[in-house]
C-alpha cells in the first residue's frame, strides 16, 4: 500500500497518468478572518460590473467602504493571499479593517472583469455623454444593491479612493444614492487640463502617453511603450513634437488620445469635464473629506479646487473639509514618514487614517459612534514639521482672508525682496536667456527615466540645484533670513515677461533654500527645496479657450497661481525664485512659434528666443506670497 492510500483508504490507487492539472482547484478557507464574495452587479442598462465584496467574519450592522477603480477590483482586494483580511486587503485599509468595516472594490465599466465600453474618465451624461449612465449612475446603481444585498451591512456606505479613484468619488457625490453617507476623494482627477494629469496650465505632461496605452491599449493590462534608448530626455527630443512621438508609438490607433489631441485648448471637451465646477453647482448633502499631497505629482488641482468651489455651501461648517499632507500623489496610502530626503515628524499618513479619517468616517457610517474631533483643515507645516488644525483655507491671500499677501519681488542683480524695485524702464530693467528648444531644461537630472517610479514619485522635491547654473534658468534669492517667514495659502505669480517669439512658456519655482550646512543631515546642506512650482504656456495668457499669438519682445504679464504651500521658511534659509521656458520631457516643448495645436508643431517651428524678466518699477515681476504669522 502506497503513502497515498495510507491517507485515503477508500481510494482507488492514482494512475500513472491522470493529468496533473485539475479542472479546478479550490483552496480551502480555513481560518479565514473574512469572506471574499464575487459578483456582477447590474447596472440601469443591463451591463454588468465585476465587484469584490470582502466581509469580516461574524460581522453584523457593519458599515461598507466602496472603491471603484480601472486598476483591477480582483488585484486590489488581494494584495496577499492570506487568510488575514488585514494582509490581504491594500495597506491603507489598515484603519477600517481594524474597524471591521465591509470592503466592496468594483471595476468600473469596461475594464478588468466589468462589462461595457470603457471611456477614460467618462463624462457625466450632457453635453458629452449622450448616453444613458455615467459614473454618477453607476455608484448609484451600484450602492443600491449593496445595501440591499449585504446581509451583514447596516446599510450605509462611504467611498474612498486616490486619483483615478478620487474622480469616481466625485462622481457619486453627484445625485449621491441616499445611504452614501460619507467620501473621501483623494487626490481626486478633478480637471484634466488646468492643473491634473493631463496637462497644467495647457502644456501637454508626456508621461501620459505611458498611461494611455497602458490603460487603452486592453480591457485589462495595456501595453507599454518600446523606448529606443534609455534617456527619454533622448527619446522625447528626437521624436520632436508630442504628436510626432504618439504617431511613431502608434498611439494613433487610441481614441483617447485623438480625443486629447483634437482638443489642445481648454474648450467646451474640457470646461464640461471640470468637475470642481460641476460641484459648485450641486447641493452639497455628503459630508466630504478632500486630501491630496502638498507635492502631489499627478493631481495637484483637484482636492484643493473642488474644496474651494464647494466650501461657500457649507454655510454650517459641517460637510467640507480639507486635508493636505507632506505627501506624493496617493502618498497618504503609504507610509508618510519621509518623501526624497525629507524626514516628517513620524508616518504622517497613518496619523491622518488614524486619528483623523477612521473617526471622521466612523462618525457617519457606525451607528451609535461619537462625533469626531475633525478639524475644517488638516495640514502639515512642511518647514516647521508638525500638523495644523485650521478653522479655514487659506489662511493668507489677496482679498478676503485673515492675512493679506505680499509680494515678493525679482529684483536686480539676481535678488529677491519684499521691496519693490525702483528702477525704471530701461537697459537695466530685465535679465535675459536664451530659451533653446533644442536643449530644454530638464525636469529631473539626467538620464530620465519615466518608468523609474521611485524618482517621479519623488520628483517634485528634488534638489533644483542641478538646474541654477543653466544659462537658461533665472534665480533670484534673499539674503539667509534672520526671522521665519511662514505662508499658508496660495502663492500667485505675476510675471512681467518678454520673448522675442510668438509663443513660449513660463516656469516658475518657488524654493527655500537651506543653509550651507545642515549639522543633523549633511546632506541637506545648501538643498534648493521646490515648496511650489508650475508651467504656464504663454499662448493662453488672455483666454484658455482663445489662444493668441504673444507679441514678440513686447514686455506682458502672465499671471498664474503655483500649487497651496503650508510652509516656514526657518532663519537662516532663503527663500528663491527660478524662472526658465522649458521642463522636458514631463511637458512637450513649445516651439515658440505660434502654431494652431502645439501636438503637430513641424520641426522648423521650433525656435530659440531671448526671454526677458522685468524688474522694473511699473513693470515688477513678483509673487503674492500667501504670508501669514508664525505662531
Ligand atoms: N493620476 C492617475 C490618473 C487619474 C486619472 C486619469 C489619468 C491618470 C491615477 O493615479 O489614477
Amino acid at each position: 500500500m502506497t503513502l497515498a492510500n495510507a491517507a485515503y483508504a477508500d481510494t482507488a490507487p492514482t494512475p500513472f497518468l491522470t493529468p496533473d492539472i485539475p479542472q479546478s482547484f479550490v483552496a480551502p478557507k480555513l481560518g479565514y478572518n473574512y469572506e471574499k464574495r464575487v459578483v456582477m452587479i447590474p447596472m440601469r442598462d443591463g451591463v454588468k460590473l465585476y465587484t469584490v465584496i470582502v466581509v469580516p467574519k461574524g460581522a453584523k450592522n457593519a458599515p461598507i467602504l466602496l472603491t471603484r477603480t480601472p486598476y483591477n477590483a480582483a488585484k486590489k482586494a488581494a494584495r496577499e493571499d492570506s487568510p488575514n483580511m488585514l494582509a490581504a486587503m491594500p495597506p491603507s485599509d489598515d484603519v477600517f479593517v481594524a474597524g471591521g468595516y465591509i470592503r466592496v472594490f468594483q471595476d468600473v465599466r469596461g475594464k478588468h472583469g466589468s462589462e461595457g465600453d470603457y471611456v477614460m474618465t467618462r463624462p457625466l451624461r450632457g453635453v458629452l455623454n449622450s448616453s444613458t449612465v455615467d459614473h454618477s449612475t453607476d455608484a448609484y446603481d451600484t450602492i443600491d444593491y449593496l445595501v440591499k444585498n449585504i446581509p451583514e451591512s447596516n446599510g450605509k456606505v462611504g467611498m474612498i479612493g486616490s486619483s483615478y479613484e478620487g474622480f469616481t468619488v466625485v462622481m457619486a457625490l453627484i445625485h449621491p444614492h441616499p445611504a452614501l453617507k460619507v467620501a473621501a476623494p483623494e487626490s481626486p482627477m478633478v480637471d484634466g487640463w488646468m492643473g491634473d494629469d493631463w496637462f497644467h496650465h495647457g502644456a501637454f505632461r508626456q508621461t501620459n502617453f505611458d498611461y494611455i496605452a497602458g490603460q487603452t491599449t486592453a480591457r485589462g493590462e495595456g501595453k507599454s511603450i518600446a523606448r529606443q534608448g534609455s534617456d527619454d530626455y533622448e527619446n522625447f527630443r528626437r521624436a520632436g513634437s508630442a504628436g510626432a512621438y504618439a504617431t511613431a508609438a502608434g498611439l494613433n490607433q487610441l481614441p483617447f488620445w485623438l480625443k486629447l489631441s483634437e482638443h489642445p485648448g481648454y474648450d467646451q471637451y474640457w470646461q464640461e469635464q471640470a468637475l470642481d465646477k460641476i460641484m459648485a453647482r450641486q447641493p452639497l448633502t455628503v459630508p466630504t473629506m478632500w486630501l491630496q499631497g502638498l507635492w502631489d505629482q499627478e493631481d495637484m488641482w483637484g482636492a484643493i479646487h473642488s474644496y474651494f468651489a464647494t466650501e461657500p455651501k457649507d454655510t454650517a461648517n459641517d460637510k467640507n473639509f480639507l486635508v493636505m499632507g507632506p505627501w506624493r500623489h496617493s502618498g497618504v496610502n503609504f507610509d508618510g514618514s519621509t518623501l526624497g530626503p525629507l524626514k516628517f515628524d513620524g508616518d504622517t499618513a497613518l496619523q491622518f487614517r488614524r486619528d483623523v479619517l477612521r473617526p471622521f468616517f466612523d462618525q457617519y457610517l457606525k451607528d451609535g459612534a461619537p462625533k469626531a474631533n475633525t478639524p475644517p483643515v488638516f495640514i502639515y507645516n512642511t518647514g516647521e514639521n508638525h500638523w495644523d488644525r485650521l478653522k479655514a483655507w487659506p489662511l493668507s491671500c489677496e482679498v478676503n482672508c485673515e492675512f493679506k499677501s505680499k509680494p515678493i519681488y525679482l529684483t536686480a542683480g539676481g535678488t529677491l525682496s519684499f521691496t519693490a524695485p525702483t528702477e525704471t524702464h530701461g537697459a537695466a530693467a530685465f535679465d535675459e536667456y536664451i530659451s533653446d528648444p533644442a536643449k530644454p531644461v530638464p525636469y529631473l537630472a539626467r538620464p530620465v527615466r519615466f518608468a523609474d517610479s521611485n524618482a517621479w514619485k519623488q520628483w517634485l522635491v528634488t534638489d533644483q540645484r542641478a538646474f541654477t547654473d543653466r544659462t537658461d534658468v533665472l534665480s533670484y534669492s534673499t539674503e539667509p533670513l534672520t526671522a521665519p517667514v511662514k505662508i499658508s495659502g496660495t502663492p500667485m505669480v505675476n510675471l512681467v515677461a518678454s520673448t522675442s517669439g510668438t509663443d513660449s512658456d513660463w516656469v516658475v519655482k518657488l524654493i527655500d533654500v537651506f543653509p550651507d550646512s545642515v549639522a543633523d543631515q549633511p546632506s541637506m546642506g545648501g538643498y534648493e527645496l521646490a515648496v511650489g512650482m508650475d508651467i504656464f504656456r504663454g499662448r493662453y495668457r488672455e483666454s484658455f479657450t482663445n489662444p493668441k499669438a504673444i507679441t514678440p519682445n513686447k514686455p506682458l504679464t502672465y499671471k498664474f497661481i503655483l500649487p497651496s504651500a503650508n510652509h516656514t521658511f526657518l532663519p537662516g534659509h532663503r527663500i528663491m525664485v527660478q524662472v526658465q521656458s522649458s521642463w522636458f520631457p514631463l511637458y512637450d516643448r513649445n516651439p515658440q512659434t505660434f502654431v494652431p495645436n502645439i501636438f503637430f508643431a513641424n520641426p522648423s517651428d521650433y525656435v530659440k528666443a531671448t526671454q526677458r524678466i522685468y524688474h522694473a518699477q511699473n513693470s515688477a515681476s513678483y509673487i503674492s506670497l500667501p504670508v501669514a504669522p508664525v505662531q
